[in-house]
C-alpha cells in the first residue's frame, strides 16, 4: 500500500471530497510505528473491505476509521487504487470508556441478548457520544455535497443524527452486523432515546435478518406510543413489515423524513477463496493422526460464539463412550479478542481449562483430542483448515450472521463436509440444511454431532446433498450482492402528501 497525504481538505468541501465515503470503527489498514515514529502501514483484508473496495475505487471514495493505534490520528493516506484512508485518533481513555466499556461492555451483551451482563456507565456513554461526533465530523469533512456515507455498526450508532445535523446534504445508510435485541432488552439501556434518535438520523437502517428489522421496527412503535415519557415526540409511525431482501417498511422519523429498514443478510467474498494444495490438506489429517472424523471451530475467543459449550458436548460424547468405533479430532481455532475484559478473560480460561481437562482425560501421548490453537491463522492456512475438516463446529449463543459457517461451506464446493450450526446464529437462517443445535441444550449439541458422524459414516450421501443445497446458496449470495442490495435501497425518502404506507421501497 502507498501512503502518501490525501489532497483533502478537512473543513472544506473541495477537490479532495468524496462522493461515497465508508465510516467504520476500524480503518481497513494497520497502522504499525517503527522506533523512531515513522508509521508505516499495512493493510487488514476482510469481507468489508473486499465488498467495498471495487465501490470505493470507482468514486475515489474514502474511508474513515480508527487505524488501531493509541493516540493521535496518522496523517490521511491515499491506497495505491485511490481509496483515499482518514484515520480518526484514538487516546487511551476512549480506547478504554468508548471501545472496551460501551461498545463491548454495554452495547455487546445488551445486543446479545444478556449471555454477559451489560454495565451502564455513564463516563462510558459520554465517551460514546464523544467519539461518535469525532466520527461524524470526520466524515463530513471529507464528504462532497450531496455524498453517499455508509456508516457500519455498533460502535457507531449515533453517527447517522450527528451527521445529519452537521450535512443535511448527504444521503446516509447505517448497517448494524450483531443482532438487534427484542424492545424488552433495548429498552433497559439509560440511553436508548438517543441512540434511537442517533439511528433514525439514516436515509436506511439494515440489519441481517427480518427478525433484528422487526424488533426495531415495534421498538418505534412502543416509543412513539410510550410519547413524550421516553424523550422522543410521537410522530415515528411505521408502515409494512420488511421481509429478506426487501426493503418494505419505513418509518417516519420527527423531522418529517422516512427511514427505509430492511434485512440485508452480508455474505462471504467468495473471490478470496482459492482451493488449497490436496497434499496440504493430506498434510494436516496426517498430522492430526489421521482421524475418522475431523472437527473444528474457528471463532474469535468471544463468550457469544459458544466454544466451551462445544467442547463439553465433546466431553461428554467421550465419557459416554457414544461413538466408540470413531477416532475423532477436534481442531480449535480462537482468536484472541478484547483479552482486557473480564467476561472475555474468563471465557478463555473456561475453554483452556476444558481443552486440558479433555486432553488429560481422553487423550494419548502425542495425541491430543483437541487441537487448540489461540492466534489468528493466515487466509490461506485457514482454508486448509477448512477444506480438511468433516464436521465443522459453529455453536453461538448468539451470532448476527456467522461468516465462519459460510466460510465452510464455500471451501466444500462437491465434497461431503457437514456443517453443526446453532439456530442462534443468523446463518442459520438461509443455511437451513445445516445440522442445527440448540447451544443451551449440551444433549441437542450432543445429538447434532452423533448425527453428522452417524450420516457421515453410514449415509454420505445425505451429508453431500445437505452441502450441495448449502453450498448452491452461499454461491448464490456473496457479499458483493449485500453490498450492492443495501446501496441500491439507500436514497433519499421524501415524506409523502398522505405520509401512508406508500409505495413499497
Ligand atoms: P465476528 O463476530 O467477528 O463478526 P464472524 O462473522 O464469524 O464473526 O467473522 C469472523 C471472521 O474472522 C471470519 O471471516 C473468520 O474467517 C475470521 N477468523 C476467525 N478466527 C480466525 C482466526 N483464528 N484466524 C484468522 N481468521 C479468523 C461480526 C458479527 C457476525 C457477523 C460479522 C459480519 O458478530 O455475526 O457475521 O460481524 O457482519
Amino acid at each position: 500500500m502507498e501512503a502518501r497525504e490525501s489532497s483533502g481538505q478537512p473543513g472544506s468541501l473541495g477537490a479532495g471530497t468524496s462522493s461515497f465515503v465508508v465510516v467504520a470503527n476500524r480503518l481497513p489498514v494497520d497502522v504499525d510505528f517503527a522506533p523512531d515514529g515513522t508509521p508505516s502501514v499495512k493493510p487488514a483484508p476482510g469481507g468489508l473491505v473486499a465488498a467495498l473496495t471495487p465501490i470505493l475505487e470507482k468514486h475515489r471514495g474514502s474511508w474513515v476509521g480508527w487505524a488501531g493505534n493509541i493516540g493521535p490520528a496518522p496523517a490521511a493516506l491515499t491506497t495505491a487504487t485511490g481509496v483515499r484512508l482518514h484515520p480518526v485518533g484514538l487516546a487511551e481513555s476512549d480506547y478504554e470508556l468508548f471501545y472496551e466499556g460501551f461498545s463491548n461492555a454495554t452495547l455487546w451483551p445488551l445486543y446479545h441478548d444478556l449471555i454477559a451482563r451489560p454495565t451502564f456507565e455513564r463516563s462510558w456513554w459520554t465517551a460514546y457520544r464523544e467519539v461518535n461526533e469525532r466520527f461524524a465530523r470526520a466524515a463530513a469533512n471529507v464528504a462532497a455535497q450531496g455524498a453517499t456515507i455508509w456508516v457500519q455498526d455498533y460502535q457507531l450508532q449515533l453517527v447517522p443524527g450527528i451527521l445529519r445535523q452537521l450535512r443535511p446534504d448527504v444521503t446516509i445508510g447505517f448497517f448494524l452486523h450483531i443482532p438487534f435485541p427484542s424492545p424488552d432488552l433495548f429498552r433497559q439501556l439509560p440511553w436508548r432515546e438517543e441512540v434511537i434518535r442517533g439511528l433514525l438520523g439514516a436515509d436506511l437502517i439494515g440489519f441481517h435478518l427480518t427478525r433484528c428489522a422487526q424488533n426495531f421496527l415495534e421498538l418505534t412503535r412502543q416509543v412513539s406510543a410510550a410519547g413524550s415519557h421516553i424523550g422522543l415526540p410521537d410522530t415515528l409511525e411505521v408502515s409494512g413489515a420488511p421481509s429478506v431482501r426487501a426493503v418494505t417498511a419505513a418509518i417516519t422519523a420527527p423531522d418529517g423524513r422516512r427511514v427505509g429498514v430492511g434485512a440485508f443478510p452480508i455474505s462471504i467474498d467468495l473471490g478470496s477463496f482459492t482451493r488449497p494444495p490436496a497434499e496440504s490438506v493430506a498434510a494436516l489429517r496426517r498430522q492430526l493422526g489421521d482421524p475418522n472424523v475431523l472437527m473444528l471451530g474457528v471463532d474469535r475467543l468471544d463468550y457469544t460464539k459458544g466454544i466451551l459449550q462445544r467442547l463439553l458436548a465433546i466431553e461428554e460424547l467421550l465419557a459416554s463412550a457414544a461413538l466408540p468405533h470413531v477416532r475423532f479430532s477436534v481442531l480449535q481455532v480462537a482468536t484472541p479478542s478484547r483479552e482486557r475484559l473480564a467476561d472475555y478473560r474468563r471465557a478463555r480460561s473456561e475453554v483452556e481449562e476444558a481443552v486440558g481437562r479433555i486432553n488429560g482425560r481422553f487423550g494419548a501421548p502425542g495425541r491430543p483430542v483437541v487441537e487448540y490453537l489461540h492466534r489468528s491463522v493466515p487466509k490461506e492456512e485457514l482454508a486448509v483448515y477448512y477444506a480438511a475438516a468433516d464436521v465443522m463446529l459453529v455453536t453461538p449463543f448468539k451470532d448476527g450472521m456467522n461468516l465462519v459457517a459460510k466460510e465452510f461451506v464455500a471451501a466444500h464446493p462437491e465434497s461431503g463436509g457437514a456443517l453443526v450450526l446453532s439456530e442462534f446464529a443468523g446463518a442459520a437462517e438461509e443455511l437451513t440444511q445445516a445440522y442445527l443445535c440448540n447451544p443451551f441444550d449440551l444433549d441437542s449439541i450432543k445429538r447434532a454431532i452423533h448425527q453428522t458422524v452417524s450420516d457421515l459414516t453410514h449415509r454420505p450421501q445425505a451429508v453431500h446433498s445437505r452441502m450441495a443445497a448449502m453450498h448452491a446458496q452461499v454461491l448464490a449470495h456473496d457479499v458483493d450482492k449485500w453490498a450492492q442490495s443495501f446501496l441500491q435501497n439507500l436514497h433519499p425518502r421524501r415524506p409523502t402528501p398522505t405520509d401512508d404506507p406508500g409505495p413499497a421501497l
